[in-house]
């Protein structure tokens, strides 16, 4: 008796802790690597950062001003050898710039390149 009295005050609870919601929860982690060229006063650069910001994505941001050597690499890791920026590459692979980046976040493709589901 004793022993079946200490079976249910210990571990046959009425109020789960867990609320069955949590497991059906989808989770998203980034698994590629960003990397964006920018200038300082350039509109497009602002507005790709911020729509990597708005979803939180991580990314490093290579500041060209001035550093003509540093813009002819980021042209030649380019489709086309393109010169403006902001160019964008994920997981090294040349996404375009400004334009293209938020053509790719409208078709879901950006999700799908950057996000793992767990
Ligand atoms: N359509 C491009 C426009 C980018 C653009 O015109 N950037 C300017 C700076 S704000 C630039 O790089 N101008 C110099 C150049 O085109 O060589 C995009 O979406 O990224």
């Amino acid at each position: 008796m004793a022993s079946n009295n200490l079976l249910q005050k210990n571990f046959i609870n009425p109020k789960p802790r867990i609320n069955a919601s949590i497991l059906f929860m989808h989770s998203k982690t980034q698994s590629a690597s960003i990397t964006i060229y920018t200038w300082d006063h350039c509109p497009y650069c602002r507005k790709a950062l911020g729509l990597l910001d708005s979803k939180g994505l991580k990314y490093t941001q290579i500041k060209l001003d001035g550093d003509e050597p540093a813009r002819e690499e980021m042209s030649q890791r380019t489709k086309g050898n393109r010169k403006s920026v902001p160019q964008i590459f994920i997981d090294g692979v040349s996404m375009g710039g400004c334009d293209d980046l938020h053509a790719l976040d409208a078709d879901g493709e950006l999700d799908k390149l950057v996000y793992a589901s767990i």
